[in-house]
């Protein structure tokens, strides 16, 4: 095929080559051709499965058609580009969302309607790629479907792990994984670019020599290598272009010559390529604590040198020089994870490449930019030296010399003996390790947190002598959700109802949702809007009784946690509260309390004693409160198993009330706060994360507040911190937190939840008890405004309306003028 200036329009211009239409006969031809050719298949035999799939590859003929016109712009334009890097994603289903961005839903329903299929039904039988662990991984995706869609040349990278996260099911009350085969009946949303694979060595030693002009040469001569191989997924955007999310898969280097292998070497042979096919076998299940395993240093490094390679490669095949590769790309990393990067490129450039080490370290720290994710301490990355000199040996050298040229640098500026062994990359203090955090900050051009008060911690806290010694480098990028996904594609009732009153305006501009306002005093529009969060609560009480066998009430406040479990997120805040209105209905006898359907989900590390403690607490008080027919006409508890994206799609339309009740300074950011406000539930929520800048957006009046502040809970621990007394003067907390102990929840296993028990009266490090009243009194205002529906739908409506700064597309366009300078080229 002779392309030179010929643009891929003009191929589908002539006749004989495949005019990939939009239209339903378009969609009906073209799926029968992928039922008959491409999976062989008759109507008779077919299953729901082999319908899905043919529908799932014609949607992705139009999906790469996109994807092509696209990537003919980006090169024409010689564009600026982004390289995110990131060990997770979580696209969630990819049908649906697709089908929204062509803008053939309807198309494609009345299609399958004229062979009697139903497109929702199709839809259901698609497995998501669980390829992370919560909003790290989840971000990325809605960070990838703005990127899409505001046009910026962008492509992501990352890790083709086997098997996702476990899968969750609760058997008698307690958490059992089992893992996640979401490839077992294929994948039509990638393809093997079987020509896009990279070598990455590990261990092994570096050779110094010098040369006759006595410049010095270093060679790593490894001890195994193995090979990256890309598989793409088109990612598109809503009415225009698409990007690759380009995912790498290792397998062995050698192909196996049969004829030279005699048996027993061949046995050998094939033990080895499973040994080196093991790097993408499974994504660590652990979201804020670090592993410390070998394998997972071995999967950042595998995913980060292929990427790299991959870049260096697209960059040369425009002909530019490698001196310039920070002024065509700019790689962003997601969090510590890919932060060997900085080690590797300086590799590529010097050992590779031939830079000098000033030019390669110019051109490294102005290529990279780092995302922090969190403070917590267990969850910041610390490799052992020891483990890096055995895998990595040239990028411990390469360290160690960034390192040294640091401390030269800033035993310039005024820093103490104390700063400076506290800056450094290497912690020696015990074991010595390298704290990627430094080397991620040090290797930057920016570094940003997740909201404003995350951002802010970040630079007074875990990173205030680099702040002090570098104010520019450090910004803030609050972070954002796709409002295509988590409203037009998840909640198509709400998205009608406003699409009719303002235009469908909000889909490309999220601010459009403020005109909303007009109608808050307008009845009809009131309850039209409490109609459909109806409807939406009917669909989430069908999916809790498909997925637990519990029904509901769906006229009940449906009062929402879905997140992974973690002692700081204080799921078993939550559980106190809900003991309390127990032992309210049980002693005073009947009150106020409105019926309530309590909804949990959420994963638990499987090495998480606690998390996990804290689900069968959350199973052992449903058990309670279910069975007791005096309290479950009130109150219903219900843990929904294995939460996903596409369990999360029918969740966050059915809430009235969601749960942000972390301890201040401990989350991040959170985003499912934003897709919760952004289906017209209201917030209860500590000052916390992004929680703070959705107040700001909603005003204080619909927001329903508690606890300390960051300052008062840093005042608080400071001053000493004494969960005990709080226990012992508070009669009803004391009466709730003992009944942790009782026959009635444990029956009988009076020990069960000793641990938790414990540890809240002795450490309580997240604080507990000191915000448990604050948080029940709030409760109690919950519940009187729940009581006045019209009330509630007007604050409803209002938090709709302005939701327009937490879309993924303002967050994306923050980063292009913040910290990419990036523009986008528009197909
Ligand atoms: C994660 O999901 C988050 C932080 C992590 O720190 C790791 C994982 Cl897997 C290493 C979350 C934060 O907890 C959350 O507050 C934030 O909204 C999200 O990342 C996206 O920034």
């Amino acid at each position: 095929m002779n392309s030179n200036n010929k643009k891929t329009e003009h191929y589908f211009a002539k006749p004989g080559v495949a005019n990939i239409g939009l239209t339903k006969e378009d969609i009906k031809t073209s799926f029968l051709e992928k039922l008959f050719y491409s999976l062989g298949r008759i109507p008779v035999v077919a299953t729901k499965n082999d319908f899905y799939t043919s529908l799932a590859l014609t949607v992705r003929d139009r999906v790469f058609r996109k994807y092509v016109k696209s990537l003919e712009q980006y090169a024409e334009e010689d564009a600026r580009g982004v390289a995110y890097l990131s060990a997770e994603y979580l696209p969630g289903p990819h049908l649906g969302n697709n089908l929204l961005n062509l803008e053939i839903v309807e198309e494609t329903r009345e299609a399958l309607a004229e062979f009697d299929l139903d497109l929702d039904e199709l839809l259901k039988e698609e497995v998501e790629p669980g390829l992370g662990n919560g909003g790290l991984g989840r971000l990325a995706s809605c960070y990838m479907d703005s990127l899409a869609t505001l046009g910026i040349p962008s492509i992501a990278y990352g890790i083709r792990y086997e098997f996702g996260i476990f899968k969750q099911e609760i058997q008698n009350g307690w958490q059992v994984e089992s893992t996640d085969k979401w490839l077992q009946k294929g994948n039509t949303w990638e393809i093997l670019r079987p020509e896009i694979s990279f070598e990455v060595k590990f261990g092994g030693n570096t050779e110094h020599s010098r040369d006759e002009n006595n410049k010095l040469h270093i060679e790593w001569i490894p001890d195994s290598e193995i090979k990256g191989t890309a598989y793409d997924t088109p990612i598109l955007g809503y009415q225009s272009n698409s990007i690759i999310l380009r995912l790498w898969k290792a397998e062995a280097t050698e192909s196996f010559d049969f004829a030279a292998y005699n048996l027993g070497e061949y046995y050998r042979a094939v033990e080895k390529k499973m040994r080196s096919e093991n790097i993408t076998k499974v994504l660590y299940p652990n979201d804020e604590n670090l592993s410390g395993k070998e394998l997972r240093l071995k999967q950042q490094y595998f995913f980060v040198c292929c990427s790299l390679q991959d870049i260096i490669r697209l960059h040369l095949l425009q002909g530019r020089k490698l001196e310039t590769l920070h002024e065509k790309f700019t790689i962003q990393l997601n969090d510590t994870h890919p932060s060997i990067a900085v080690a590797e490129l300086m590799r590529l450039l010097l050992d590779v490449h031939h830079m000098e080490w000033e030019e390669a370290w110019k051109v490294t720290k102005s290529t990279f930019a780092y995302t922090n994710h969190t403070l917590l301490p267990e969850a910041l990355e610390k490799w052992p030296v020891n483990l890096l000199r055995n895998l990595l040996p040239r990028h411990l050298e390469l360290i160690y010399e960034i390192n040294s040229r640091f401390i030269t640098e800033i035993r310039e500026h005024d820093f103490t003996g104390e700063q400076i062994s506290r800056m450094s990359l290497i912690d020696d203090r015990g074991e010595p390790t390298i704290r990627m955090a430094h080397l991620a900050t040090v290797g930057s051009y920016k570094v940003n947190g997740v909201s404003a008060l995350h951002s802010g911690l970040l630079k007074e806290e875990v990173l205030k002598d680099f702040a002090q010694l570098w104010p520019e480098k450090f910004t803030n990028v609050t972070n954002g959700i796709t409002h295509r996904r988590f409203l037009a594609v998840s909640n198509p009732l709400l998205a009608g109802l406003i699409t009719e009153k303002i235009g469908k305006g909000w889909l490309t501009n999220l601010d459009k949702l403020k005109s909303l306002e007009s109608f808050v005093n307008d009845e009809d529009f009131r309850r039209k809007w409490m109609e459909v969060k109806l409807e939406n609560k009917k669909n989430l009480a069908a999916q809790i009784k498909e997925f637990t066998g519990f029904e509901i009430n769906p006229e009940m406040l449906i009062d929402v946690q879905v997140k992974r479990i973690h002692e700081y997120k204080r799921q078993h805040l939550k559980v106190l509260h809900i003991l309390s209105l127990y032992m309210q209905i049980k002693e005073d006898g009947q009150n106020n309390i409105p019926p309530t359907a309590f909804v949990f989900a959420g994963k638990a590390a499987p090495g998480y004693f606690m998390a996990k403690r804290i689900i069968k607490l959350i199973t052992a008080v449903g058990d309670l409160i279910n069975n007791d027919p005096e309290v479950n006409k009130i109150l219903k508890v219900i843990f929904l198993p294995n939460f996903s994206v596409k369990l999360a799609q029918h969740v966050y339309p059915g809430a009235d009330l969601s749960e942000q009740i972390s301890m201040a300074g401990k989350e991040a950011s959170g985003t499912g706060n934003m897709k919760f406000a952004l289906n017209g539930a209201l917030t209860i929520g500590t000052l916390d994360g992004a929680n703070v800048e959705i107040r700001e957006e909603v005003g204080e009046e619909n927001f329903f507040l508690f606890g300390l502040t960051t300052e008062e809970v840093a005042e608080r621990k400071k001053a000493g911190y004494h969960p005990y007394k709080i226990y012992s003067e508070n009669e009803k907390l004391k009466r709730v937190l003992d009944f942790l102990l009782s026959e009635e929840l444990t029956k009988g296993d009076t020990e069960l939840f000793r641990s938790i028990y414990d540890n809240l009266l002795n450490q309580d490090p997240y604080l507990l008890l000191q915000d448990y009243q604050s948080y029940v009194d709030q409760m109690e205002n919950v519940y009187e405004i729940w009581k006045d529906s019209q009330k509630w739908a007007k604050m409803s409506i209002i938090n709709v309306a302005n939701m327009g700064k937490f879309s993924s597309d303002r967050s994306i366009k923050d980063y292009c003028e913040k910290i990419w300078k990036v523009k986008a080229v528009k197909a």
